[in-house]
């Protein structure tokens, strides 16, 4: 089966925790500190790659990748957890489930993502020692791993886009270029999800597309016709394959309302017609008929399936066309914003001040051991994300009372020599 929306959850793996260990040895009462660090958790990475061909290839919804190890004593780090590799179709997008917001295109052979990035080791207790502190009897617990609700998408990167009506005979047409199979019914709505088929000429290829047919109404969602139109909005050139004996003007007209509905960028893109059935059509009538639908202004092939009635015209068009169209363009995903540390503060009452920053408050929330011999650890935190300023511009001055989360603390400023 032909799978080509999937929702699935990612979870990388947690930090192992820093360790808080002392080197003992014989005649040696208290060595120095040696807690190693923990392992970084594994990340979740996307990666696209031509040899799969669909999303069903992913048996799973939820994946989680590997934690890492807590660190040990003797100065013994975790070892980190490993990353876990989903190979995706080349032409999936990644989306945030709960967002909507487009994070990746996989487009290249090889492309990568991280889905979802593994959370940092902890810090061992030496990382803590300074001139002051010898022996700190705390450590840092490792950051949990990011989680998130991912959609995929695929979307078919081919040059061809087959677009037209139910039973005009679409998949007929993929059969007769292509190597493609394509169930081929004498009713409409046969092809319930697209076909891909690849045209040889001499040493050239090129990709087609069969999609479900599109009909009145698809851009609201009537028929299976929104579900495809993405499909084809990436193809380099629309071929809409017309039944020359059932109204084809008014078909076009149709099909054209439609696509414009959809993306009126679909209008610009090269196209050509197919004007198919031919066989069925009497032979001094397709002239005047062609005549009649190339006035919309794209060019007017006869076709039949049957007879293989001007196919080989069609192929050299298709070629033509191709080789003449530039690449679609493909938005790029938006860049991660830039990081910058959020903090406010404000004054509860005289001399106290809430101090929201959520950057500190998660070093501090992982911190485990002795956390009163901590504080000047926070004085480190302060500097490295600039809280100290931001204190300040609010008037906070020395001996006024600062709360952060379940923290208080007395503001003593950094005496600069
Ligand atoms: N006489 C004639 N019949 C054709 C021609 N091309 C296709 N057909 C017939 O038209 C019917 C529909 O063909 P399909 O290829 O399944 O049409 P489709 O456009 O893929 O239809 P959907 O998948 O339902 O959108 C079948 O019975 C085909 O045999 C042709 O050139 N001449
Ligand atoms: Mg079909």
């Amino acid at each position: 089966m032909f799978r080509d929306i999937l929702e699935i959850t990612v979870t990388a793996g947690r930090g192992g925790d820093g360790c808080i260990s002392f080197w003992r040895e014989k005649y040696i009462a208290k060595g120095g500190p040696d807690g190693g660090d923990g392992g970084e958790g594994g990340s979740i990475i996307l990666r696209a790659l031509a040899q799969v061909d669909s999303l069903s290839n992913l048996s799973k919804r939820v994946y989680k990748a590997e934690n890492g190890q807590h660190g040990m004593g003797k100065g013994l780090f975790g070892r980190s957890g490993k990353d876990l590799l989903i190979e995706v179709p080349r032409g999936t997008r990644v989306y945030n489930s709960e967002t909507g917001e487009l994070l990746a295109d996989l487009i290249e052979e090889g492309q990568t993502f991280v889905a979802a990035k593994g959370g940092k080791g902890g810090w061992g207790n030496p990382r803590f020692v300074t001139s002051t502190r010898q022996g700190p009897r705390f450590a840092e617990a490792g950051e949990e791993g990011e989680k998130r609700k991912l959609r995929l998408e695929l979307m078919l990167l081919a040059d061809v886009g087959l677009v037209g009506y139910p039973n005009a005979g679409k998949s007929s047409l993929l059969a007769a270029l292509t190597q493609a199979q394509p169930k081929i019914a004498s009713y409409p709505f046969t092809t319930l999800s697209p076909n891909l088929g690849v045209i040889e000429r001499n040493l050239e290829r090129i990709t087609m597309a069969d999609i479900p047919g599109i009909i009145e109404g698809a851009a609201q969602g009537k028929g299976l016709g929104l579900e495809f139109l993405r499909h084809i909005a990436r193809t380099r050139v629309l071929l809409y394959v017309l039944d020359g004996a059932d109204q084809p003007v008014q078909t076009l007209q149709t099909l054209q309302a439609e696509l414009r509905a959809y993306n009126p960028e679909l209008l610009f893109r090269q196209g050509l017609i197919a004007l198919n059935k031919s066989d069925l059509l009497p032979s001094e009538a397709v002239g005047a008929l062609v005549s009649e639908v190339s006035r919309t202004g794209l060019p007017v092939l006869p076709t039949s399936t049957q007879t293989r009635q001007g196919l080989s015209e069609l192929v050299d068009a298709l070629f033509a066309l191709v080789q003449a169209a530039p690449k679609p363009k493909m938005e790029p995903p938006k860049p991660e914003p830039e990081f910058t540390a959020y903090i406010k503060v404000t004054e509860v009452e005289d001399g106290v001040f809430e101090l929201e920053a959520p950057q500190v408050q998660r070093h501090l929330d992982r911190l485990k051991g002795d956390l009163m011999e901590a504080s000047g650890y926070l004085q480190e935190l302060f500097k490295r994300y600039r809280v100290e300023q931001a204190l300040k511009a609010n008037g906070v001055r020395a001996g006024d009372t600062v709360r952060l989360g379940r923290h208080e603390f007395e503001y003593i400023p950094e005496t600069r020599q």
